[in-house]
C-alpha cells in the first residue's frame, strides 16, 4: 500500500478479511510506536496514511475521535497508541514487548506515566502551537529526563526492556527522535554529558532494524513541524 497520505476526496481503501490495518501518519510519533511494535513483532499488516490536517470524510465518519493511530482487523477497532501496542503484544505471539514479571510491568507503567505526563507532553507541545519552551519549562523537562537516565543506570541494560527493546523503548523512542528536529532544546540533541546512558540507548535504538526503517531525519521533522500550521501543510512532499 502506498505511503501517500489520503485526504478529502479519497476513497476508503477496501478492507480485506483477516488483514490487520494501521491508519497512521508518517510524522506522527504515536503512529510510529505502532509501526515499531508491528515490525519488532514481525506482524503482517498494511498501512493507510491519513492527512491529519485535511482528513478524508470517511475517516471522520468511521473513527469519531479523528485521531491516528487506529488499528483495524475484521470487526475490531483499537486506538490510543499505548493501548494498541499492548493489544498487539497480547494477541500476536513471538517477540514480547511487555516485561515478564508483574513487578517489572508495574515499574514500567510508573515510568510510562512519568514519560507521558512530564516528557512527551512537553516535547510535543510544539505539535499544536510551535511555541518554544521557556527556560523554566526546559529545566523541568531536563529534570524529568534525568529520571529516565537514573532508571537506565538502575536497570544496567542497554534498553529499558533489557537486552532488546520492549514497550517502554518503543513508546519513548519517537519523542527522543524528535527532540533535535523540533528544536526542543534550542537546536541541540540530548546533551551527552548529562545523559550518557540515554545517549547510548539512542545509539542502540538506531541500530535496531525496525527503528532504522521508521526513522526520519531531524531536518524532515523540523520542516514538518514548521509547516504544520500553514494553509497547506506538507506530508508526502517531505518524504522524498
Ligand atoms: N493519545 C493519542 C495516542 O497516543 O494515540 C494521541 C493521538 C494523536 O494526537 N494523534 C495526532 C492526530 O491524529 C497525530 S500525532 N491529530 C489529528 C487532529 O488533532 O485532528
Amino acid at each position: 500500500m502506498s505511503e501517500k497520505h489520503l485526504g478529502p476526496g479519497s476513497d476508503l481503501p477496501p478492507l480485506k478479511k483477516d488483514t490487520l490495518r494501521l491508519y497512521g501518519m508518517r510524522f506522527c510519533p504515536c503512529a510510529q510506536r505502532i509501526v515499531l511494535a508491528l515490525n519488532l513483532k514481525g506482524i503482517e499488516h498494511e498501512v493507510v496514511n491519513i492527512n491529519t490536517k485535511n482528513k478524508p470524510s470517511w475517516f471522520i465518519e468511521k473513527f469519531p475521535t479523528g485521531l491516528v493511530p487506529v488499528l483495524e482487523i475484521n470487526d475490531q477497532i483499537v486506538w490510543e497508541s499505548v493501548i494498541c501496542c499492548v493489544y498487539l503484544d497480547e494477541v500476536y505471539p513471538g517477540y514480547k514487548l511487555v516485561a515478564e514479571t508483574p513487578y517489572q510491568r508495574a515499574q514500567d507503567k510508573l515510568l510510562l506515566d512519568l514519560f507521558l505526563t512530564k516528557i512527551a507532553r512537553s516535547v510535543h507541545a510544539h505539535y499544536r502551537s510551535y511555541d518554544g519552551l521557556d527556560e523554566e519549562q526546559k529545566a523541568l523537562l531536563l529534570e524529568s529526563i534525568d529520571k529516565l537516565e537514573n532508571e537506565l543506570k538502575k536497570r544496567k541494560s542497554p534498553y529499558f526492556r533489557g537486552n532488546k527493546p520492549g514497550l517502554l523503548d518503543i513508546v519513548l523512542w519517537p519523542s527522543f527522535e524528535r527532540i533535535e528536529g523540533m528544536d526542543v532544546l534550542d537546536g541541540d540533541c540530548l546533551p551527552a554529558d548529562r545523559f550518557p546512558l540515554l545517549t547510548s540507548w539512542m545509539d542502540a535504538m538506531m541500530d535496531v532494524p525496525a527503528v532504522k526503517n521508521s526513522l526520519l531525519s531531524a531536518d524532515q521533522h523540523r520542516r514538518f513541524y514548521k509547516n504544520l500550521h500553514s494553509a497547506q501543510p506538507l506530508f508526502d512532499e517531505l518524504l522524498g
